[in-house]
């Protein structure tokens, strides 16, 4: 079964051209790290996964591959005994699945939401296929705004499902702000839980080349942020003009991706000029690497509590079950 992929509700007024204007017009440059995920983009960041440097991706597979069925467990029930597995961010539907097939689980429905139409309609032709008695809805949208869940998958209580520490992309402030919005998304008066993957502190000797891999598929999937922006923005950045950096800022906790402009240089965009000093940077992105208590404290801020937790054998990853 297969809704209609839901279009996202219009945001409240601000758009991508807005946000774009506005990062670039701080002191700090920035640019919204959603807007790596061009279709160029997703392939990149699969390569990323792929990568010796980038213990991510396998860690946390790792991890579901040992406990998907003790994750699964944890699902609310209904009365008719099934619920809704709500993936964010699924880019594809690969961890999902361990959770939808592991022994015992009791899945009824599928809602995979991504800003990617092109990933989820993929997503959706794979598990019609592969799981046809699935309720399968999902959702093009931009999670940070607030969701209203398809209607098709109402009745079931939810098991919100966020994979991949894209949660670490977020601030502290958007952390606590979008857990308070799954909160309401997955209606936690359903006894709806949320599982959430976030990368763990490390030192960085381990970190920084995870950001900066040998073979340069990170300083490329970093500047293809500029391609994405010269079409979407009507801009004429030159993408080889900037350089890749990947730091670990150690007072907040996070590993920081920045395009270092080589010169001096203006770039136009959407009509405007904007103006590089050399060795200024575009901070495009943030990683946080929350230990296992300061994230269960965010969580705490928005209003959830930590039901259990559970690591890979080198404790690189960590997965975390709330409860509303
Ligand atoms: C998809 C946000 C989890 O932060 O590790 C990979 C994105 N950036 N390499 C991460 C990313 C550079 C990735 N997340």
């Amino acid at each position: 079964m297969l809704d209609d992929i839901t279009q996202p509700l219009p945001g409240p007024g601000v758009s991508v051209l807005d946000e774009i204007l506005s990062g670039l017009g701080s002191r700090q440059k920035t640019l919204p790290a959603k807007l790596f995920y061009d279709e160029a983009g997703c392939d990149l960041f699969n390569r990323i996964t792929q990568l010796p440097e980038y213990y991510v991706t396998r860690a946390e597979v790792a991890l579901l591959d040992r406990h998907a069925g003790e994750i699964a467990a944890h699902a609310p029930r209904s009365s008719s005994g099934g619920a809704t597995l709500v993936e964010y961010g699924a880019s594809d539907e690969s961890k999902g699945v361990r959770l939808l097939d592991a022994e015992g689980s009791r899945f009824e429905a599928y809602v995979p939401i991504d800003i990617a139409p092109g990933a989820l309609a993929a997503i959706a032709v794979r598990m019609q296929a592969s799981h046809p008695r699935l309720t399968l809805a999902p959702v093009v949208a931009d999670f940070l705004q607030p969701l209203v869940l398809p209607a098709s998958v109402a009745a079931f209580p939810a098991m919100g499902f966020f994979p991949g520490s894209t949660i670490g992309n977020f601030r502290p402030d958007m952390v606590v702000r979008f857990l308070e919005q799954a909160r309401q998304t997955l209606s936690v008066e359903q006894r709806s839980c949320f599982v959430i993957g976030t990368d763990l502190r490390k030192h960085p000797a381990r970190l920084i080349p995870a950001y900066d891999d040998a073979q340069g598929v990170t300083a490329a999937f970093n500047r293809n942020i500029l391609n994405h922006v010269n079409r979407v923005a009507e801009a004429d950045f030159k993408p080889d003009a900037f350089a890749h950096r990947a730091i670990w800022n150690e007072q907040d906790g996070r590993i920081e991706m920045h395009l270092q402009s080589l010169t001096a240089q203006t770039v136009r965009l959407a009509g405007r000029t904007i103006r590089f000093s050399s060795g200024e940077t575009i901070h495009t992105e943030d990683s946080y690497k929350h230990t296992r208590e300061g994230f269960i404290s965010l969580a705490a801020r928005a209003g959830w509590r930590s039901d259990a937790f559970w690591t890979d054998p080198d404790r690189l990853f960590g997965m975390h079950l709330l409860l509303g």
